[in-house]
């Protein structure tokens, strides 16, 4: 009674401690990942804006109008487009500032002449070392990310280059990764902005990206910020925020790198790790009973078989005596589960073996044939793990099997059924949630990745077939800037429907970014994945549901042995095709 008592007591005690502990773990990864991409985004940029930086300081017109302290305004104009051609950064700026510290050029205004270097602490460092840096920074107009270089001629120093750039990239980076950015500046740095570039505040703290999200600046205005700061991640409001403090030269905190996942996204909990936990448990506990088991029935089998019967009767997991072939006794469990019959006989009676219950599923334990059993495979196989899916009465269950053999002389078993159909189920919901979109339940990008490596070496491998359609809604954001974001979100969800019921059941419809699909279609061609794509489109076009509403959609067939790069990069470059040849089409490549 206490033994069974207590382990059913730990049992509940460990999974739930085990479930939580998970869920901090998931999220304690998730906030490690975020700050990995945000951090090496920053370097990324830091360093690009450097090289930029420092071929432009070898530069000797720029040496000679820094010495003669006049640069007419927008002068450097065409040499920073052509550094933005040639680059891949959009956004770059440049200041040139002499040796005392004053500003001589601006690309971005036709302010000059102050003293930047009384408030610019990473200015100052690089005027007194000489030395190449970069660094974060507030200054008159931003809080931005700068690479600067002394500029030298004949070894004296006569001043300063920066290259400016915005976090605006960085976030944007994020964003593919459906992470919402606010970066924000420190009050105490804040006060220095006399011209602040993107606008916007939250408190007394300047938000440094164009694109933070209005609703986030607004959550950010009812909420303690600082708190925000003193953990490793934060949930709230349906978020996962994690905190990236972002340090000056002189290793100070001036700002924060807020980034938001949603919460629902991060459904993807590791699920081989619960599984591992859960089974490593049962083992656990069942080895330990089916041990005591032993013992009890070594010792004092046949003198005093109450008292075993007690503790067995006790237990809440079904406790079976076998042979090879029926059940010799069972425990008060057993005829729990099995409730229509009353006694062991009345079950033999019935049932010619327990195993006639057994949901022949793969994962699960399967009854085996007369002359290998499933009784046999287990004991064969009893380093291994064992689970049952069970159809008693007409409801589902779910158990851990466990098997040790008693008496060796009369080849008797105890066999163990321990109900997990509560951890099963609960396992098969984050499996859903793991592989399917919350907003429209179609299958998600980690749905979509794993399947087309699948699909793709299943193609080769029997030689037929594989097509893929990618589909994007045309002028979304115009939905979202017209009819807000929820209204967008109903579209989302209407359409996809209308598009998963145009398919075929050997379709895989998946959701793999804001507003683009893709449907792998195994077995297809591209000819006729271009006729279901039309049909699609048509039937996207006509339908005047919500709004009136078009997609474009691009088509492509997989070549045996390709990579999946190569395949998405096609793909991907129809929908284009389709986007810039007028919308509403369908393009194959
Ligand atoms: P295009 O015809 O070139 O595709 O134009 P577009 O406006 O659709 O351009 P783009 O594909 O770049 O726009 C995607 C927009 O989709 C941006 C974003 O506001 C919106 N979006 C992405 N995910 C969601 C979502 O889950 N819900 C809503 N409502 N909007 C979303
Ligand atoms: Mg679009
Ligand atoms: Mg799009």
């Amino acid at each position: 009674m206490l033994l069974s008592g207590s382990i059913g007591w730990f049992y509940y005690i460990y999974v739930e401690h085990e479930e939580q502990l998970l869920t901090a773990k998931q999220y304690e990864k998730n906030a490690q990942e975020i700050r990995m991409r945000i951090s090496n985004a920053l370097l990324l940029k830091e360093k690009a804006t450097l090289g930029m930086a420092l071929s432009l300081s070898e530069n000797n017109d720029l040496k000679k109008r820094l010495k003669e302290k006049k640069i007419p305004a927008h002068y450097y104009d065409e040499l920073i487009e052509r550094y933005k051609n040639s680059t891949l950064y959009k956004n770059i700026w440049i200041q040139i500032v002499d040796k005392e510290g004053v500003s001589l050029y601006r690309s971005w205004t036709t302010h000059y002449g102050d003293k930047i270097g009384k408030i610019r602490e990473d200015l100052q460092l690089v005027q007194k070392d000489k030395k190449a840096a970069y660094s974060l920074s507030v200054g008159r107009y931003d809080f931005s990310i700068k690479a600067m270089v002394p500029i030298f001629e004949k070894q004296n120093f006569i001043g300063t280059i920066e290259l400016i750039s915005h976090f605006n990239s960085i976030d944007k980076i994020l964003q593919k990764e459906k992470i919402e950015s606010v970066v924000l500046a420190l009050p105490k740095v804040t006060r220095h902005l006399k011209y602040p570039f993107t606008k916007l505040f939250v408190k007394d703290y300047y938000v440094a990206n164009l694109a933070a999200p209005k609703e986030l600046l607004n959550f950010l205005n009812r909420s303690n910020i600082a708190v925000l700061f003193k953990k490793s991640y934060t949930l709230k409001d349906g978020y996962l925020i994690v905190d990236y403090p972002l340090f000056s030269i002189k290793k100070s905190v001036i700002g924060h790198y807020l980034a938001f996942e949603k919460l629902d996204k991060i459904a993807n909990k590791d699920l081989d790790y619960f599984e591992s936990k859960i089974v490593l448990y049962i083992l656990i506990t069942l080895m330990a009973f089916a041990g005591l088991i032993n013992i009890v029935l070594y010792y004092i089998l046949r003198e005093q078989k109450h008292y075993y019967k007690n503790i067995l009767d006790s237990s809440n997991n079904i406790v079976l005596v076998n042979n090879k072939k029926e059940i010799l006794d069972a425990n008060k469990t057993f005829f729990k589960y099995f409730s229509s019959c009353k006694t062991l006989q009345e079950f033999r009676e019935k049932h010619t073996c327990i195993c006639n219950f057994f949901v022949d599923e793969t994962g699960y334990l399967k009854k085996g044939s007369e002359a290998y059993s499933w009784l046999d495979y287990l004991l064969e196989n009893s380093h291994k793990h064992h689970k049952v899916k069970m159809n008693i009465e007409g409801k589902i269950y779910y158990f851990a099997v466990f098997v040790t053999l008693i008496s060796e002389e009369k080849q008797h078993y105890s066999v163990i059924f321990s109900d997990v159909t509560h951890e099963e189920e609960q396992k098969q919901e984050l499996e859903k949630l793991a592989t399917r979109d919350a907003l429209t339940g179609v299958y998600n990008r980690r749905y979509y990745t794993q399947t087309i490596e699948k699909e793709m070496y299943n193609a080769k491998r029997y030689e037929y077939d594989l097509s893929l359609i990618m589909l994007d809604i045309d002028y979304f954001k115009r939905v979202n800037d017209v009819h807000g974001h929820s209204v967008g979100d109903e579209v989302l969800i209407v359409y996809s429907k209308l598009i998963q019921s145009n398919l075929r059941s050997s379709d895989i419809f998946c959701r793999v970014g804001g507003e683009e699909f893709i449907i792998i279609l195994p077995h297809t061609n591209a000819q006729t994945a271009k006729k279901i794509a039309e049909k699609l489109r048509t039937s996207v076009a006509e339908a005047h549901k919500i709004l009136d509403i078009t997609m474009s959609f691009g088509v492509t067939q997989y070549i045996y042995g390709e990579d999946e790069h190569h395949l998405d990069t096609r793909v991907d470059k129809a929908l284009y095709k389709a986007k810039t040849s007028g919308r509403n089409r369908v393009e194959v490549e």
